[in-house]
C-alpha cells in the first residue's frame, strides 16, 4: 500500500516525491477524505474557472468587478492617501482584470508605485509581464512566481518602500475561518506599521443565491471540481473513473460556509501510482469550502490580525466587500 520516494538524478521529479503526490495520498487516507482546493488550478482547471466567472449564477466576480469599474476613484484615492511612493502586490493576480482599473486610475493620477503581482503559476506572471506594459503603457511591474509569502519576504528586499496587498475574489475564503485568521496574521507580520490591505470578501446574502453559485445549471462547478480527480490521473498516474462521483454542494446559512463533496456512487478501488484508495459507496471526499462572511467577521478577522479596519467598498447589492486594513 506504500510507495517509497526514491529521488535520484536521473528521476528528480519521481511522481511518489512531489508535495502534490503526498498531498493527494495524505488526504485520501485520511478520515473524512479530503483534497487541497489549491490544487483545482492546472490549465483545464483555470480554463474551467474562467468558464465559471462568466456563468449566470457565479456572481462574485461580477461584484468586485462593478466595485473596481465603478469606485475606482475612492479605491485609488484611499490608497494614495496611505503616503508616498509605494509597491502594489498582489497575491494571487491571475489575468489582473479587476487590478488593472485601479492600476490605470493611479497611473492617471501619476502615483509613484510599481506593481508587483505574485502568482503560483509561472504563466501567470509571463503573461502579465508581456500584456500589461502593452495595456498601461510605462508601468512599473515585477512578477514573482512563487507561493505568497516567500515573495513577499522576496519583495522585502527588493525595496523599502511602504506596501499595498492586494488579496482578492475572496480567496481568502478557500480557508476555513480560523486558518483564515492565522494567514491574516502572518500576513501581518511581513508588513510594517502604515502599510495597507486591501482584501476582497464574499458575504452572507440568500442561502439560494450562494448555493446557485456552486451548483450551476451548466455542470461547470461539477466539471471542476471532478478535474481534480482527473488531475491525478494525468499527474500522478490515478485511474479515478469520474464518472463514478457525484458533485454534492452545501451552503450553511449559520456559519456562512459553502462547501463542496464529490460522492463515490459505489464501493470501489483506485490506484494512484501505486497506492490503493478504498471507496465505500456514498462515501464523500471533502474538496473545498469558499466561506461567506458578515462585514463584523471580516472587520474582526483583520482586527484580530493586527490591522486596523480603514474603510470597505461594496457593490449596489452589497453582495461583496472590498475592505482596506492598515497595519
Ligand atoms: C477562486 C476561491 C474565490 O471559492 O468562490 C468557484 C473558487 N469554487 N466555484 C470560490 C470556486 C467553485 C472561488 N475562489
Amino acid at each position: 500500500n506504500t510507495t517509497t520516494c526514491q529521488q535520484t538524478t536521473d528521476m528528480p521529479t519521481d511522481i511518489a516525491c512531489t508535495q502534490f503526490y503526498k498531498d493527494v495520498i495524505a488526504g485520501l487516507s485520511a478520515e473524512p477524505k479530503h483534497l487541497d482546493s489549491k490544487y483545482f488550478y492546472d490549465a483545464h482547471g483555470d480554463k474551467l474557472f474562467q468558464d465559471l466567472m462568466a456563468c449566470e449564477e457565479y456572481y462574485p466576480t461580477n461584484c468586485e468587478m462593478e466595485i473596481f469599474t465603478q469606485k475606482t476613484a475612492e479605491l485609488g484615492d484611499a490608497i494614495i492617501a496611505g503616503g508616498d511612493a509605494f509597491e502594489l502586490i498582489e497575491l494571487g493576480a491571475g489575468d489582473a482584470t479587476k487590478s488593472s482599473h485601479l492600476l490605470r486610475y493611479l497611473m492617471e493620477q501619476s502615483a509613484d508605485f510599481a506593481y508587483l503581482p505574485i502568482d503560483i503559476s509561472a504563466n501567470v506572471i509571463s503573461y502579465l509581464s508581456i500584456t500589461l506594459p502593452v495595456t498601461l503603457p510605462g508601468i512599473k511591474i515585477t512578477g514573482l512566481q512563487g507561493e505568497y509569502f516567500k515573495m513577499l519576504t522576496k519583495a522585502a528586499k527588493l525595496s523599502d518602500k511602504r506596501k499595498v496587498v492586494m488579496f482578492l475574489g475572496s480567496n481568502i475564503g478557500n480557508m476555513p475561518v480560523d486558518e483564515a485568521t492565522e494567514f491574516c496574521r502572518e500576513l501581518r507580520r511581513h508588513l510594517s506599521p502604515g502599510d495597507m490591505v486591501l482584501i476582497g470578501a464574499d458575504l452572507k446574502k440568500n442561502p439560494h443565491t450562494v448555493l446557485a453559485a456552486y451548483n450551476d445549471k451548466e455542470g461547470i462547478t461539477k466539471r471542476f471540481n471532478l478535474n481534480l480527480l482527473e488531475r491525478i490521473n494525468r499527474e500522478l498516474g490515478g485511474n479515478f473513473e469520474v464518472n463514478k462521483f457525484d458533485h454534492y454542494p452545501t451552503y450553511d446559512p449559520e456559519s456562512g460556509a459553502c462547501r463542496s463533496f464529490l460522492i463515490s456512487l459505489k464501493e470501489q478501488q483506485v490506484n494512484i501510482n501505486g497506492a490503493e484508495i478504498t471507496f465505500a459507496k456514498d462515501e464523500y471526499i471533502d474538496m473545498e469550502i469558499s466561506q461567506k462572511f458578515t462585514l463584523q467577521q471580516v472587520d474582526d478577522m483583520g482586527a484580530s490580525a493586527g490591522f486596523k479596519p480603514l474603510h470597505r467598498f461594496l457593490d449596489s447589492k452589497s453582495w461583496f466587500v472590498d475592505a482596506i486594513w492598515v497595519a
